[in-house]
């Protein structure tokens, strides 16, 4: 019984720490996946920033929900980049992504990061903090862009 638990146990260890790339069947799923989540995120990302542009009224309740999502979402896509995922759909991925893979994953802590402190930022319900922290999210969105994904 002890013996069965312990394979268990480890059969659930193994599960959890396989490669990223194994948690999808075909580059085309990891791809699909990584987009939606920022595809997602950008939506979300967006109903804060015509709060903070002024199209559409300050709602301090709806940018915290808006922001929760959006820190969120910035967690999932990195894992959806594994290895052979640069190709096998309709992608903008840059060959960079896999051969600057530290440079990568360092604009995607950052992402990550900063999201964070957007999330804070929301919680003041202060407009102004939530105008500084949207303007260093969206640099680090459009930093990793033109640095890996094509036009
Ligand atoms: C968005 C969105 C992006 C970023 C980027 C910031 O709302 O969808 O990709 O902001 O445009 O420069």
């Amino acid at each position: 019984m002890r013996a069965f638990a312990c394979i268990a146990a480890a059969a659930t260890l193994l599960a959890i720490a396989a490669p990223a790339s194994a948690q999808f069947a075909k580059p085309e799923d990891a791809i699909k996946y990584r987009q939606s989540a920022l595809s997602v995120m950008g939506t979300h990302f967006g109903r804060i920033g015509a709060m903070v542009n002024g199209k559409i009224p300050f709602d301090a309740k709806a940018a915290v929900e808006n922001a929760e999502i959006v820190a969120e979402m910035a967690k999932l896509p990195w894992a959806a980049f594994g290895p052979g995922t640069d190709k096998g759909g309709n992608t903008k991925a840059k060959p960079e992504i896999w051969t600057e893979q530290a440079k990568f994953k360092e604009y995607s802590d950052k992402m990550v990061l900063e999201t964070g402190k957007l999330v804070i930022a929301s919680k003041t319900g202060n407009l102004d903090v939530l105008k500084t922290a949207f303007a260093a999210t969206a640099e680090t969105c459009k930093s990793c862009h033109d640095a890996f994904r094509n036009k």
